[in-house]
């Protein structure tokens, strides 16, 4: 019988049936969800996401770039930097575009459309484990290639490289609320993870190594096929490693739940969405899209609301 779970194990994605391992459910979505809390990510192949428009995205995706990149739009990562907040000056080259939901971005139309997607929603709920109506929208961000050689160190997105191990499996025992996710529109290398290691402490080996160790041992680049999605555990051990000479253009999004109660507020609000959600405009989308959305962004500006000044992870680095 060809299910679904078949193609979520089988090429072409490049992380398949060997990394991944074979999930029992025939659901497409507990699949996902299995192979997420057993490895802290997962590979779907573009072929579960007929209505990602790749040319369309391409296109808006280079425009912003474009935009990013001779400091029209002043929502940049910036190197050095690998965490908020960026100075909003291009002139050392950048390696991310951020809000690209922005109402004054002129494509956000089209980027909105790949993040309010219902297919991608079905998987974002099961990853998450929570309902519709309790989707709150986060962020949406694109990842590109750098204007020089640059990569991020190792580090979980919400513990500190500083904890021990007991906060580290403290912090990791409790509910993410949120999935986050990279879609690539290019080919793409430069995440690489450690499989597992969102379920455990550090070893030693990873606690003492240097922060830019090229290899730890069991390290998985995970290499996407344009139009392939990666959600990962954003507390797994990984880094970024860039190549200045290839293309990239991959959407990095995420999307909470509203039974977190502040645990996502400072991860999401030190990006800066806070002030500009009030004013995102749904208008143009269809009217199903737009009831999502509106729904998922009242909730956005509720948590920005009772969260007040929530500070930044590690504003220094
Ligand atoms: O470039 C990537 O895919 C990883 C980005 C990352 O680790 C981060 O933004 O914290």
């Amino acid at each position: 019988m060809a299910t679904a779970t078949q193609t979520l194990t089988t090429p072409p994605t490049t992380n398949g049936a060997t990394k991944n391992g074979i999930s029992k459910s025939n659901d497409p979505y507990q699949a996902a969800l299995d192979s997420l809390n057993r490895d802290g990510f997962v590979v779907l192949p573009a072929s579960l996401f007929p209505t990602f428009d790749l040319d369309a995205l391409r296109a808006a995706a280079s425009r912003t770039t474009t935009a990013a990149r001779n400091g029209s739009w002043p929502y940049i990562r910036t190197l050095p930097k690998q965490f908020p907040p960026w100075p909003q000056d291009p002139s050392k080259g950048i390696w991310g575009v951020q809000h690209l939901l922005h109402p004054s971005n002129p494509d956000h139309l089209t980027f909105a459309k790949s993040y309010f997607d219902a297919e991608l929603l079905k998987y974002v709920k099961t990853l998450i484990g929570c309902s519709e109506e309790e989707l709150v929208m986060e962020l949406y961000n694109m990842l590109v290639r750098p204007d020089d050689d640059f990569e991020l160190r190792w580090h979980r997105d919400d513990i500190p490289a500083t904890a021990t191990a007991d906060e580290e499996m403290q912090r990791l025992a409790k509910p993410g609320y949120h999935a986050q996710w990279n879609l690539a529109l290019y080919d793409d290398s430069s995440l690489v993870v450690i499989p597992g290691s969102h379920a455990r402490a550090r070893t030693e080996t990873e606690r003492n190594a240097d922060p830019y160790a090229p290899e730890l041992p069991d390290q998985l680049v995970v290499k996407l096929k344009a139009g392939e999605v990666a959600f990962y555990n954003n507390n797994i051990l990984h880094r970024g490693v860039y190549d200045p000479k290839k293309e990239r253009m991959t959407l990095h999004g995420s999307i909470g739940s509203s039974r977190a109660s502040g645990e996502r507020a400072r991860n999401v609000l030190q990006h800066g969405v806070g002030e500009w959600v009030k004013g995102y405009d749904f208008s143009a989308f269809d009217a199903e899209t737009a009831r999502r959305a509106e729904g998922m962004r009242e909730k956005l500006v509720e948590m920005g609301r009772v969260s007040g000044d929530v500070g930044f992870y590690s504003r220094d680095e």
